[in-house]
């Protein structure tokens, strides 16, 4: 098999792929359509407290599959309104407490389907509100809590970043009005979190992850302060750390001596595309990985091949395949992880 590997997108020559190997996009379309309609099943309920998030994982596939109509609009506003709590924030699931993560995909749900007019009447002055739980949130020495209980995780600050970012609420974006976050204390947290690899973690000092790779980078890439602080120096150590997260079977993993996860395509190559660094990836090794951890029959991906299929790998495993070039898939924005000409409507 050969796929030519390239920097950017649009560089994988599907043609040459053996048939078991293209993307089943009608199957996938149909697997997040059915994931609502399961709900006499065991595991609909034991996941209730991510509810928010698998919608905002499948409407995300669907739009990069090229179906952003495939879930009932109408339904979608009603659910996330009714997720939707006193404080200005946003729950997992109706009568669930307000957190940053539950509200940042919220935003990112409604800003997909175009729903802040609806959410308007439910609550006047809406973004504002948003942006102020949001900011509510942060800490005296930059960090943002997830919820009232205090909770800290670089996670709680990116998905403060990227939420006020789409509500038009970052300082920059509003020059004249008094700050609501003090964005400089944040970006200072993340850089302390930058190991001697190159590499984040979680908190100063913690391991290298490329799951916090990503917060970290794309809370720096959102905040405008990527390139400035990492210099193409820090672009080179940090992406060949990342680069290093590919193993022979093409999967990437999330850490040295761990196994490989279709969901680390999302977390290391949006981060190397934001750093400018993706073509240091064997694109084709990565795409037939991906697409052998499809469910070819019933849709869906898995973490590996042969696994169960779930939502979340299945939004990683398609965005992946964007950042890939993959044929046919919209482009996906590496630091929103939703649709490229969506976010581009942003001022950001
Ligand atoms: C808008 C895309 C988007 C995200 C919102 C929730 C969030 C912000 C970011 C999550 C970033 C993150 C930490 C991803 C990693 C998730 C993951 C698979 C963790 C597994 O960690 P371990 O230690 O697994 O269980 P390993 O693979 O290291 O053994």
């Amino acid at each position: 098999m050969s796929l030519a590997a390239g920097p950017g997108r649009g560089h994988v020559a599907v043609g040459q792929l053996p048939e078991e190997l293209k993307l089943v996009v009608d199957k996938h379309v149909a697997y997040i359509q059915s994931l609502d309609t399961r709900k006499d099943e065991l595991e609909y309920h034991l996941t209730e407290h991510l509810r928010i998030g698998g919608i905002y994982w499948g409407l995300t596939a669907l739009h990069l599959l090229g179906h952003p109509d495939a879930l009932p609009r109408e339904g979608l506003i009603d659910y996330v309104l009714s997720c939707l709590c006193e404080s200005g924030g946003f729950g997992a699931a109706p009568g669930h407490d307000a957190h940053i993560l539950y509200t940042g995909y919220s935003v990112q749900i409604l800003t997909m389907i175009d729903g802040f007019g609806a959410l308007e009447e439910r609550l006047p002055d809406c973004k504002q509100k948003i942006a102020r739980f949001v900011a509510s949130h942060q800490q005296p020495d930059g960090t943002f809590a997830g919820d009232e209980w205090g909770e800290i995780d670089t996670r709680f600050l990116f998905s403060a970043l990227y939420t006020l970012s789409l509500l038009g609420y970052l300082p920059h974006q509003r020059p004249s009005e008094p700050p609501l976050i003090n964005l400089p204390a944040a970006t200072a947290y993340i850089k302390a979190c930058q190991n001697f690899d190159g590499a984040f973690g979680v908190s100063p000092g913690a391991e290298s992850h490329s799951g916090q790779v990503f917060t970290c980078v794309g809370a720096l890439y959102i905040a405008g302060e990527l390139d400035s602080y990492l210099g193409e120096e820090g672009k080179d150590r940090l992406g060949a750390w990342l680069s290093e997260r590919q193993l022979p079977s093409g999967g990437l993993n999330g850490r040295p001596e761990k196994l490989v996860d279709v969901c680390y395509s999302w977390w290391v190559m949006s981060s190397m595309a934001m750093i400018g660094r993706l073509h240091w990836i064997d694109k084709a090794k990565l795409t037939a990985f991906i697409l052998q951890c499809q469910d070819p029959d019933e849709g869906g991906m898995a973490d590996r091949p042969g696994d169960m299929v779930d939502v979340f790998h299945t939004v990683f495993g398609v965005a992946g395949l964007s950042l890939l070039g993959y044929p046919g898939l919209v482009e996906v924005d590496p630091a929103y992880c939703m649709p490229r000409h969506i976010t581009a409507q942003i001022s950001k």
